[in-house]
C-alpha cells in the first residue's frame, strides 16, 4: 500500500526541500526487505546499498528486518510484510530451500518478490533475482590456485576449507566450484567445516584445524573475508605463517575493503569478489514492474578477481578468460 507523505509534508516547511526529488504530495513505494543478518562486511555493504537507494528522498518507505541468520525469523518477516500489504518484498534468502509456501502466499497477495544475492532453489514464484554466480567464484578460486601452484612449483595441495553458512547458495556454489577443480587435479581437501560467514566462527574453526592438522596443510580457503580475518588470527596464534611470504596460501571471497587491504599487504594471496551493491539493479526491476514490463528473471553482478603478485595475468574459468587484478591503494579506496 502506498503511504501518504503526511509527515514529510509537515516537515517540508521547516526543511530545505530543494535536494529532495520527491514532492510532498507524492506517494512512497513501500518495500519490505528481509535481510540475512549482519554477519559480515559484505552484509553491511548490502544493507547500506538498499538503504541508500530505497530512501524516502528517492520515494520509498523501506521496512528493513535483520533476520540474524534465523530462517524461521526470515519466513515470519516475509509474512509480516504480506500483512502490512507492502508494495514489493525483497528477500536475501539465508538458505536456498523451504520457500515455495511463503512465495505462494506472496503471489496470492499480489505482492511481487525480488530475490537478491543468494538464490532460492525450490521455487520460481518471484519476479527477478539479482546476484552473483557462486559456483563461478569457487571455480575461479580453484583455477587461480592451479595456475599459481604451477607458477611457484608447488606440486602438492593439502587444503582446509572454512565454508559459509550451511545451506546458503553462496556456500553451496563456492564449495562445488572449488571441489570440482580440486577433484580434477587430485588435490587433498583435508577438511571442510561451516564457519558461518563470520569472523568469530572462522577463528574457532581455524583454531581447531591448527591443532588437528598441524604441519599437514599448505592452503586455507575461507568462503568470505570475515572468516579469513578470524583464520589469520588463529594461524598467527598457532605460529603458522600465511600469505605471499608464508607457508600457507590463503584464499578468500568477497573482496571487501578490509579484505583487499590484506591482499595488498600480502596476507591474503587472492580474493574473489562478490559484489553486494545490488540495490540499483533492484530499483530497475521495480521500475520495469511499475511500467507493466517484464524484467529479466536473472541479473548477474559484475565482479573481479584480486591478487597480490604480478605473476599471472588471467585465468580461464568455465571456458572464459578472466583477468587477475593486482590490488593497489586506488582499488582499495574505491571498493565497497
Ligand atoms: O559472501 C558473505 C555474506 O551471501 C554472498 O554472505 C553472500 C555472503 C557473503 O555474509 O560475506
Amino acid at each position: 500500500m502506498k503511504k501518504r507523505l503526511a509527515v514529510l509534508a509537515a516537515m517540508s516547511a521547516a526543511l530545505c526541500m530543494s535536494a529532495l526529488t520527491v514532492n510532498a504530495d507524492e506517494e512512497l513505494t513501500v518495500i519490505g526487505f528481509a535481510q540475512v543478518g549482519h554477519e559480515s562486511d559484505w552484509r553491511t555493504a548490502s544493507t547500506k546499498s538498499c538503504q541508500d537507494v530505497f530512501s524516502a528522498e528517492n520515494g520509498y518507505d523501506l521496512q528493513f528486518v535483520d533476520c540474524d541468520n534465523d530462517s524461521q525469523a526470515q519466513l515470519d518477516a516475509v509474512r509480516g510484510f504480506i500483512q502490512q500489504e507492502v508494495d514489493y518484498i525483497i528477500i536475501d534468502p539465508i538458505v536456498s530451500t523451504g520457500w515455495d509456501t511463503v512465495l505462494t502466499e506472496c503471489e496470492e497477495a499480489g505482492i511481487p518478490v525480488i530475490v537478491i544475492d543468494r538464490t532460492i532453489d525450490d521455487s520460481d514464484k518471484y519476479a527477478a533475482w539479482v546476484g552473483s554466480n557462486f559456483k563461478t567464484e569457487g571455480l575461479a578460486a580453484g583455477e587461480w590456485l592451479k595456475a599459481y601452484a604451477e607458477a611457484k612449483g608447488i606440486s602438492e595441495i593439502n587444503a582446509l576449507v572454512i565454508e559459509g553458512t550451511n545451506g546458503s547458495s553462496a556456500q553451496i556454489g563456492r564449495t562445488e566450484g572449488f571441489k570440482e577443480i580440486a577433484d580434477a587435479n587430485g588435490w587433498t581437501i583435508l577438511d571442510s567445516q561451516d564457519g558461518n560467514f563470520d569472523q568469530a566462527t572462522g577463528q574457532e574453526v581455524m583454531e581447531s584445524y591448527c591443532k588437528s592438522y598441524e604441519g599437514q596443510f599448505n592452503v586455507v580457503v575461507c568462503q568470505n573475508d570475515n572468516e579469513a580475518f578470524g583464520a589469520m588470527d588463529a594461524m598467527k596464534a598457532a605460529g603458522v605463517s600465511y600469505g605471499v611470504d608464508g607457508d600457507v596460501i590463503l584464499i578468500s571471497f568477497d573482496a571487501c575493503t578490509a579484505g583487499l587491504e590484506y591482499v595488498m599487504s600480502g596476507d591474503i594471496n587472492a580474493d574473489f569478489e562478490c559484489n553486494p551493491l545490488a540495490a540499483p539493479f533492484v530499483e530497475e526491476v521495480i521500475q520495469k514492474l511499475e511500467a507493466g514490463e517484464e524484467p529479466d528473471k536473472e541479473v548477474y553482478m559484475e565482479e573481479h578477481w584480486y591478487v597480490n603478485e604480478d605473476i599471472l595475468s588471467s585465468i580461464t574459468v568455465d571456458g572464459a578468460e578472466q583477468p587477475l587484478t593486482v590490488v593497489t591503494q586506488e582499488i582499495v579506496d574505491a571498493q565497497y
